[in-house]
């Protein structure tokens, strides 16, 4: 089903309406918020200068560094008194990025994901039950909200609890599951475990997926365990979250909401704005965020854009799948995780040495992370309690940043191989 007539649009009219309300979210960021004035000013622009799509590629880039840099609110637009909700993503070291929400923004995100739900055949005769982890992260509750738009049952269990979220499922009649790919994989053998055929003994037939990379192969297996239709969506907090595209039945990329976001790919080296087809970095322009608006955000994701017609009938522009990111950031069962801020609770942790290894590899379908780390004093791992309380100290200050639980292996001192040149930090055995 097509939820709104701005799906299907001509490609004309689309354009018209980015160039209208470009300019309306220009002249506003310019206005209300003095980093874009600075801006502006060092790039030697005025607003009036933005007046058509092209003249986009005029304004400087927005990044990661720029939330973090002005956490937690100065790159609001508006009074407190307007903001109804605050999300925010991890951090590298310390600062999350935060985003907040106006009633108008809230308005749109709902529509957005309504949108893509119905893309994936999610409608009001359907039971929803949501398996991302509730709180600051964007993708539970904006899902969430986006269901009820369309008449959704939603079931709000949150993640972790599988043997609870598979008896739910079972005794609702569940029949669509919000996760992310690899847990919506684990909770098919969690069900199989108990004794359960899901394709038979369950009813989950739409999977709207997302926050981490997947394969065709995870998709398969995704249709083949649980007898549904695996559809992933694509969004990240700094542009309010999931909402951004999603993939419809014809599965040739992922719809833009493109009334709402401009895309953009650029090769991440020179900046420079590449055609339609080529594959880059993602640059996205919300189209008029009262709270946090934001212009040509580099989201360090890579992927490819195609405004060929779809066999569904929407006129927007997909994304391809995105294959990588230009960046070091590693996403754990959909958690964004960068090494810098496990180094960072390593390096300030007494009795922890500077060498470590992360290694990130599948358990099951899950991500699981373990850090081998040296200690700087050998007695420390002869005595049982004082190796636990290291232990102890190091996971607890890990799970406090990153929200994950790893494996932390302490090693003797000098045990591990030194690095000649640059040190290999990370493997990433799910590449493999
Ligand atoms: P999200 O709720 O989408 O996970 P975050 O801000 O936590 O939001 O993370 C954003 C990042 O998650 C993106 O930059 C991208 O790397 C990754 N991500 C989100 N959705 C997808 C997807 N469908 N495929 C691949 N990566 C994704
Ligand atoms: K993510
Ligand atoms: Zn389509």
């Amino acid at each position: 089903m097509i939820w709104s007539t701005k799906e299907t649009l001509d490609r004309e009219e689309i354009r018209l309406i980015q160039t209208k309300k470009l300019k309306q979210t220009v002249q506003y960021a310019y206005q209300n918020v003095p980093f874009y004035q600075e801006k502006f000013k060092e790039a030697g622009i005025v607003p009036e200068d933005i007046q058509t799509l092209e003249d986009l590629s005029k304004i400087p880039f927005t990044t990661k560094d720029d939330f973090r840099n002005h956490y937690p609110f100065g790159l609001f637009a508006v009074p407190k008194e307007k903001i109804i909700r605050y999300h925010a993503s991890s951090g590298t070291t310390g600062n999350p990025t935060v985003v907040g929400y106006t009633k108008h923004d809230m308005k749109v995100w709902k529509e957005c994901i309504a949108r893509i739900v119905s893309m994936a055949g999610v409608t009001y005769h359907d039971t929803a039950q949501i398996a991302f982890g509730y709180g600051l992260f964007t993708g539970a509750l904006g899902l969430h909200q986006g269901l009820e738009k369309v008449g959704a049952a939603v079931v709000p269990m949150s993640s972790g609890n599988s043997k609870k979220q598979i008896k739910i499922m079972k005794d609702w009649g569940v029949t669509a599951l919000i996760a992310t790919p690899s847990y919506a994989l684990h909770l098919s053998e969690v069900a199989q475990s108990l004794g359960l055929d899901p394709v038979t003994d369950l009813k989950v037939k739409y999977g709207v997926l997302g926050s981490e990379p997947s394969t065709e192969a995870m998709r398969t297996k995704l249709n083949e365990n649980w007898g549904m239709h695996a559809y992933e969506n694509y969004g990240m907090s700094e542009l309010g979250g999931p909402g951004v595209s999603g993939e419809c039945p014809a599965l040739h990329g992922m719809h833009i909401n493109e009334d709402y976001f401009i895309c953009e790919i650029i090769d991440p080296t020179t900046g420079e704005v590449l055609p339609e087809g080529e594959t880059g970095e993602l640059v996205v322009t919300p189209l008029f965020r009262q709270a946090t608006p934001v212009l040509r955000y580099r989201t360090k994701d890579i992927t490819s854009l195609d405004s060929s017609p779809c066999d569904c009938g929407r006129t927007t522009m997909r994304m391809s799948k995105i294959t990588g990111r230009t960046d070091d950031m590693l996403i754990i069962s959909g958690v964004n995780v960068f090494p810098s801020q496990i180094e960072e609770v390593l390096l300030s942790t007494e009795g922890i040495g500077s060498n470590y290894l992360i290694t990130v590899s599948k358990k099951g379908y899950l991500d699981k992370m373990d850090i081998d780390v040296e200690v700087t004093d050998s007695s420390l791992l002869d005595s049982a309690s004082s190796l636990d309380n290291l232990l102890k100290i190091v996971q607890e200050r890990l799970h406090t940043v990153l929200g994950i639980h790893p494996t932390i292996h302490l090693v003797e001192p000098l045990s591990m191989e030194a690095s000649k040149g640059k040190a290999v930090r990370v493997i990433d055995k799910r590449k493999e």
